[in-house]
């Protein structure tokens, strides 16, 4: 059934057509057809990760990504207020986490549905952005004190910026918790030389993580 709806909302990214497609998201989650787990991670996502060009476009082609992203953005924002009215009760004692990409890391989409998903599960999540520095990271933590820093990373060139980002953060924040995701964790081996509490890959993980922190 969703494969019908993902086909139909393919045709009109193929298009490049901004309004049917984000008219066509927004109208399934109104209309109850589906959930925002569902949206997300089986129609936004696979529209990016299986993201191609034609041998012909191969000059316009991050262009072309780049369209696709604002248009997903869009949808995202949109359904931020799906998400606040679907989410689970926040807990007293909840954590308060802080979501962002490192320095140098411009894939962001990723990192804004985790926190969508964070916030589903009754966390107080929020998305500070993309291509953060390190020394930005360090001034936020210590104005905004959150319990906990969730990095996303995409590139696996960004890792060494990660473990600089991830040691500073542990050596001047040991109390702060770091949850690393995305991409380049696909490879465990990226995992190694990093400081960290929680590697979190999957929605399911997220939902355990979030029963276990909210305890
Ligand atoms: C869109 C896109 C871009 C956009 C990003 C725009 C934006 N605002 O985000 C733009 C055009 C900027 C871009 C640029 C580049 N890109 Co690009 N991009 C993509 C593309 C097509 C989609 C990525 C995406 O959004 N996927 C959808 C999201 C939802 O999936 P996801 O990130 O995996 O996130 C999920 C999980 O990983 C998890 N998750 C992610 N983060 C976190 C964090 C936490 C805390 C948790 C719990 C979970 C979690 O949750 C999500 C939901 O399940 C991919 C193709 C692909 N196969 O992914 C290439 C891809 C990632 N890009 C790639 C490359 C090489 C580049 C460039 C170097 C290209 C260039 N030559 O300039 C630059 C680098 C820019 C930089 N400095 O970061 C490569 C990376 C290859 C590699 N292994 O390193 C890919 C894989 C394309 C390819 N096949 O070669 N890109």
């Amino acid at each position: 059934m969703h494969h019908t709806y993902y086909e139909k909302f393919m045709t009109y990214l193929e298009k490049e057509d901004k309004d049917q497609a984000v008219k066509y998201a927004i109208s399934l989650l109104s209309e109850k057809k589906i959930d925002i787990e569902t949206l997300y991670l089986e129609l936004l996502r696979p529209s990016l990760s299986h993201f191609s060009c034609k041998e012909e476009d191969a000059d316009i082609c991050i262009w072309k990504e780049h369209l696709r992203t604002s248009i997903i953005r869009t949808i995202l924002e949109i359904s931020y207020l799906y998400i606040l009215n679907e989410r689970k009760p926040k807990k007293a004692s909840k954590p308060k986490i802080v979501v962002l990409t490192p320095a140098f890391e411009l894939h962001e989409i990723g990192a804004i549905m985790s926190t969508h998903f964070m916030m589903l599960e009754g966390l107080n999540a929020s998305y500070i952005g993309a291509n953060t520095p390190k020394n930005e990271i360090l001034n936020a933590i210590r104005a905004y004190h959150p319990d906990m820093i969730a990095l996303s990373v995409t590139n696996p060139y960004n890792l060494i910026v990660t473990k600089q980002t991830t040691d500073e953060i542990r050596r001047f924040f040991p109390e702060v918790k770091i949850i690393l995701g995305g991409q380049a964790f696909s490879d465990p081996n990226h995992l190694r030389t990093l400081q960290y509490d929680y590697h979190i890959q999957s929605f399911a993980d997220l939902k355990t993580f979030a029963k276990a922190v909210k305890q």
